[in-house]
C-alpha cells in the first residue's frame, strides 16, 4: 500500500520533497501540500489536496504521514502536533529553533512511545559521507583524530537572520561529525565575532577527536561542502564538488551548485526512500531521531550563548531516554 504524505512549505526545500515524491519515491504519494500562499500551494499540488492551514493537513483523514520545510520557527510546533495525531513525521532540520521546544518533542514521542519522528539531516545519506562512515567503521584510516568540516554558501539565504549561520547552517556539522564519528560533542570555541562572516568554529569530541569547521555563508563563488577525516593512518575525504570534470580552453575544471538541493539530490532521495520505508515497517532509520535533532538544536544554542565570549563551551544536553537507544 503507497503511504499518502502531505507537504508543508513550498519553498526550496518543500518543492523539492514535492517533486522527490511525485518522481523518485517507492511506497509513498504525495497527496496534499500546504503554503500560507494558496497560489503557491496550488501550483506545487497540481492535482491533490491544496492546504493552507498546517493544522488542517496535519489533522486530514487523507494524510497518513507529513514532510515538514515550513520555516524554522514553526517545526517545533508543527512536529508536536505530528505526534499527538499519531502520525509520521519528516521535518526539515532545525527539529525546533529552541533547546525547550525540541526537548518537548523528544518528551511528546517517549510519552506516546513510539517513534515517529525523523529530522532532515540529509548528509546521513549522501554516499560520500556513507562511504568516510564505512571507511572510518572499518579502522581504514587508522583511529580519527581530526574532522576539518567546510561549509561554504555563495550568498546568504535572503531568510537568513541573527545567528543562522549556527542555528541553520552550521546544525549540519553538528549532526553529521556526531554520526561520522560516533562520538559525541563535548565542548567549543568559536573563533570569530558574533555575526562574523566566515566563522571557524572548533568542537572536541568525547573520543578526544577535534572536529574544526569553516562556515561562510558569503563566499561567493558556489555552495561547497567537504568533509576529511584525518586518522593516524590516513585521511578520507569528500571528492570533487561537482559530479564532472570538464577539459576546455586550456583548462580543467569542475563547477560549483548555486546552493544544496543540486550538490545532496541523491542524498535528499534517498533519504525520502528509507523515511517512507520506516514509516511502512516501524523500523526507524540511520536518519537523525528526535533525540538527534534534540542534541543539535541545543549545541548550537549553547554555543550562539557563549559566541560572544572568547571561550571554551562545555555542552551540557541530559542524558538520552531508552526509546532512542
Ligand atoms: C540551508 O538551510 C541548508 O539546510 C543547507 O543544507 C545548508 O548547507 C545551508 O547552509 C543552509 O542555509
Amino acid at each position: 500500500m503507497s503511504v499518502a504524505v502531505g507537504v508543508i512549505g513550498t519553498g526550496v526545500m518543500g518543492s523539492e520533497h514535492v517533486r522527490i515524491l511525485r518522481e523518485e519515491t517507492v511506497g509513498a504519494h504525495l497527496a496534499a501540500v500546504c503554503d500560507a500562499s494558496e497560489d503557491r500551494a496550488r501550483a506545487a499540488a497540481g492535482e491533490n489536496r491544496v492546504f493552507t492551514d498546517a493544522l488542517a493537513l496535519i489533522n486530514s483523514d487523507q494524510v497518513e504521514a507529513v514532510v515538514i520545510a515550513a520555516p524554522d520557527a514553526v517545526h517545533g510546533s508543527l512536529v508536536l502536533a505530528c505526534i499527538e495525531t499519531g502520525k509520521p513525521v519528516l521535518c526539515e532540520k532545525p527539529l525546533a529553533v529552541t533547546t525547550a521546544e525540541a526537548f518537548e518533542v523528544v518528551e511528546a514521542e517517549v510519552a506516546k512511545g513510539q517513534r515517529l519522528v525523523q529530522v532532515g539531516y540529509m548528509r546521513r545519506f549522501d554516499p560520500p559521507y556513507i562511504e568516510m562512515k564505512r571507511v572510518r567503521e572499518v579502522g581504514g584510516v587508522g583511529r580519527p583524530v581530526i574532522l576539518h568540516n567546510v561549509h561554504r554558501n555563495p550568498v546568504a539565504p535572503e531568510w537568513f537572520s541573527g545567528h543562522m549561520s549556527v542555528t541553520n547552517a552550521f546544525v549540519h556539522e553538528i549532526d553529521v561529525s556526531r554520526w561520522l564519528l560516533g562520538s559525541e560533542m563535548v565542548s567549543a570555541r568559536v573563533h570569530a565575532a558574533p555575526g562574523a562572516d566566515p566563522l571557524m568554529i572548533t568542537m572536541e569530541t568525547d573520543q578526544g577527536e577535534i572536529v574544526s569547521t569553516e562556515v561562510f555563508m558569503n563566499c561567493g563563488y558556489g555552495y561547497h561542502v567537504h568533509a576529511q577525516l584525518v586518522g593516524i593512518n590516513g585521511t578520507i575525504e569528500t571528492a570533487s564538488p561537482g559530479i564532472t570534470l570538464r577539459n576546455v580552453s586550456g583548462q580543467h575544471n569542475s563547477s560549483y551548485p548555486d546552493n544544496w538541493v543540486p550538490r545532496f539530490r541523491e542524498a535528499y532521495v534517498r533519504q525520502m526512500n528509507a523515511w517512507v520505508k520506516a514509516v511502512k515497517t516501524g523500523v526507524p532509520t540511520d536518519g537523525a531521531s528526535a533525540w538527534d535533532g534534540y542534541l543539535t538544536t541545543a549545541i548550537a544554542e549553547q554555543i550562539v550563548a557563549t559566541m560572544a565570549f572568547d571561550a571554551k563551551t562545555h555542552f551540557s544536553v541530559g542524558s538520552r531516554p531508552a526509546i532512542y537507544d
